[in-house]
C-alpha cells in the first residue's frame, strides 16, 4: 500500500513542453482543473499528497515520475535524458530527502527517466528508450541488487517509455498493449489486454487497491473492474497533450 504522493503543479510554461502527440497546445487553465482533481483522486485513495509548486523553468515539470523511482528501501534520483528536463531533478533530491533515509543516484553517462521503470513486486523492468539507456538503466538494476531486489531490461520500439504501454495492477495482473503483446517476458502475467484505440489507457495507476483510468476509455475500464477493481475516471486531456500520462503525474510510495 502507498501512503505518500508527490505532484508538482503544472506551470504555465508547459504549453512548450516536449510531445510527439499531435492533438494541440495543452489549454492551461483545464490543466490546473484536472491536475487538482487527480490530486483530489489519490487523496480519496488515502494517500497524503504533497502538492510542489509550479517550476516555470521547465515546461514537463509536472511529469514529476521521470525525476525519481521510489521503492520500499530507497528512493533513486534519476538522471533525465531529455536536456531540457534534465536539472528538474535537483529540486527533487531535497524533497525526497524528507521522506528516505536512502537516497541513491544515475549518474552520467547513464541516463534514466523514471517512467521507463515498472516495478512489479521485487521485479523492475526497466525499459531501454530514446531517455534511458543502457548504462542507466545497468546503474539501476545494480542498485537494486544492493537492496535484494532484482529486475530485467526491456528495449522499446516504439512508445516513449515503458509505462506508457504497460501497467502493474498488482495481484499478478498487467495491463497491456502494442509492442509488448508479443514479448514473452510478459507472458508470466494476467494480462488484460488493452486494444489500440485505447492505447493511451495502457497508462492506468493502481493506488491501494483502486485504479485511476484515462477518461474516455471504455472498454478498458470494464475490463479493469471485471478484473476485481474499482476504476475511477480521471480525465488527462491536457497532460495527454504531452506525452504524458496518469503514472507520469505523481510519485508513489
Ligand atoms: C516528456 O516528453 O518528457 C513529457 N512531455 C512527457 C513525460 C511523460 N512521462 C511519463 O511517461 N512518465
Amino acid at each position: 500500500m502507498f501512503k505518500h504522493a508527490i505532484v508538482r503543479k503544472p506551470c504555465s510554461e508547459m504549453v512548450d513542453g516536449l510531445t510527439t502527440a499531435q492533438l494541440g497546445t495543452p489549454d492551461f487553465a483545464l490543466a490546473l482543473k484536472q491536475h487538482a482533481r487527480y490530486v483530489g483522486i489519490l487523496e480519496e485513495c488515502g494517500l497524503g499528497v504533497t502538492v510542489l509548486e509550479a517550476d516555470a523553468r521547465h515546461p514537463d515539470s509536472t511529469f514529476v515520475e521521470d525525476v525519481a523511482v521510489c521503492t520500499p528501501q530507497c528512493a533513486v534520483i534519476a538522471n533525465p535524458g531529455a536536456p531540457s528536463r534534465n536539472a528538474e531533478k535537483e529540486s527533487m533530491r531535497e524533497v525526497l530527502g524528507k521522506f528516505f533515509d536512502r537516497i541513491e543516484e544515475i549518474t552520467a553517462p547513464g541516463t534514466l527517466d523514471g517512467g521507463d521503470v515498472m516495478m512489479a513486486g521485487n521485479h523492475y523492468y526497466v525499459g531501454i528508450s530514446e531517455r534511458t539507456n543502457r548504462e542507466g538503466a545497468a546503474q539501476f538494476l545494480r542498485i537494486m541488487q544492493k537492496y535484494q531486489l532484482n529486475g530485467s531490461l526491456i528495449p522499446l520500439k516504439k512508445v516513449l517509455h515503458l509505462k506508457t504501454g504497460l501497467s502493474f495492477l498488482e495481484k499478478n495482473n498487467l495491463l497491456i498493449t502494442g509492442e509488448f503483446l508479443d514479448n514473452a517476458i510478459f507472458k508470466r502475467f494476467n494480462r488484460i489486454v488493452v486494444d489500440e484505440p485505447e492505447g493511451y489507457a495502457a497508462n492506468s495507476l493502481w493506488v491501494n487497491g483502486k485504479v485511476l483510468v484515462p477518461k474516455g476509455h471504455p472498454a478498458t475500464k470494464g475490463r479493469i473492474e471485471r478484473a476485481g477493481y474499482t476504476a475511477i475516471e480521471a480525465d488527462v486531456t491536457e497532460f495527454q497533450k504531452l506525452d504524458g500520462g496518469l503514472s507520469c503525474l505523481s510519485l508513489r510510495f
